[in-house]
């Protein structure tokens, strides 16, 4: 008979006898996991065509080793940089990069802003739980201002980042942001990203209440999200509220949805016309 875990409909996606998984209970890593699998399958998607790449942090054991598609484990800020090399190398390969918001905006932000620039079609999923989760808890270039971290033990001075806006601001032409509560709207970007050519940006707020968490004075994660839900504004009722009335909220919503040519097709177009030429 099959066990619980087997009978999922989302199981036939799990490498099997991959478990136990290493994330803590409550963190957000498992929202976004299921949120990715079910946008995989109401696409339809076959996963043979997929590549995931993931860097170093929590996040980064999101596809590694559970999805049972081909996957690169890859040094710690990297995962953009090799997931250009998949893409080029391979463009009809739909590749999919989970990535930390220190992994991706801290050692990673070169890559981040290039890839953009770019418009090379890599999809990246960023999860962006305000902190370095693995590593204990030290402070993040998304970490807001006062709080008290492993390596800010009497709060946080620097300014944090506003990770969509970033990528907004490097040319993205995808960006949305969304957090752990809005599950449906999860799905709903995983699925329009998986199907769109260009580079695409979801950053997804999530809990990691064993450090974040711990440091805000909110242990439960379930009040997490819930604190997630109460703080988020959309974009459109935030455009109307003043800085001061933003400070601590997350904006949410679809920042930029726009139609550019994609990197690999206009290399594929600049190798056909230089072929052209040469005969
Ligand atoms: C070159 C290099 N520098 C530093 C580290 C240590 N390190 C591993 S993960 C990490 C940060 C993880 O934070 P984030 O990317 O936000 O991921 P999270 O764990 O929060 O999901 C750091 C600094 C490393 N592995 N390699
Ligand atoms: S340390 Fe935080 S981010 Fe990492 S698995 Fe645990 S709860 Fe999740
Ligand atoms: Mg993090």
């Amino acid at each position: 008979m099959m066990s619980e875990a087997e009978s999922h409909p989302l199981a036939k996606y799990l490498r099997k006898g991959a478990q136990p998984h290493t994330h803590c209970s409550g963190c957000g890593n498992g929202i976004v996991a299921q949120s990715f699998l079910r946008a995989v399958d109401q696409v339809g998607i076959p996963m043979k065509g997929v590549v995931c790449v993931a860097g170093i942090g929590c996040s980064g054991w999101i596809p590694s080793p559970f999805f049972d598609v081909d996957t690169l484990h890859v040094t710690h800020g990297r995962p953009i940089a090799f997931a250009t090399g998949v893409k080029l190398a391979n463009p009809e390969l739909e590749v999919v990069v989970f990535t930390g918001d220190g992994d991706c905006s801290a050692i990673g932000g070169n890559h981040l802003i290039h890839a953009a620039r770019r418009n090379i079609g890599v999809k990246v999923i960023c999860v962006n739980n305000m902190i370095y989760g693995m590593t204990g808890g030290e402070v993040a270039p998304t970490t807001p201002r006062g709080i008290k971290t492993t390596t800010t033990p009497f709060g946080n001075l620097e300014r944090p980042f506003d990770l969509s806006k970033l990528v907004v601001a490097a040319g993205g032409t995808y960006v949305a942001r969304w957090t752990t509560y809005h599950v449906a709207r999860l799905v709903a970007t995983m699925k329009k990203v998986l199907t769109r050519r260009g580079f695409s940006f979801l950053e997804v707020i999530s809990q990691c209440p064993v450090h974040y968490g711990r440091r805000i004075g909110i242990t439960d994660p379930v009040e997490m999200i819930r604190w997630f839900q109460k703080q988020s504004v959309t974009i459109e009722k935030a455009r109307e509220m003043s800085e001061q009335e933003l400070s601590g909220k997350f904006v949410i919503g679809e920042f930029v949805d726009i139609e550019v040519p994609e990197l690999t097709q206009l290399y594929a177009e600049q190798f056909e016309a230089a072929s052209r030429e040469s005969n």
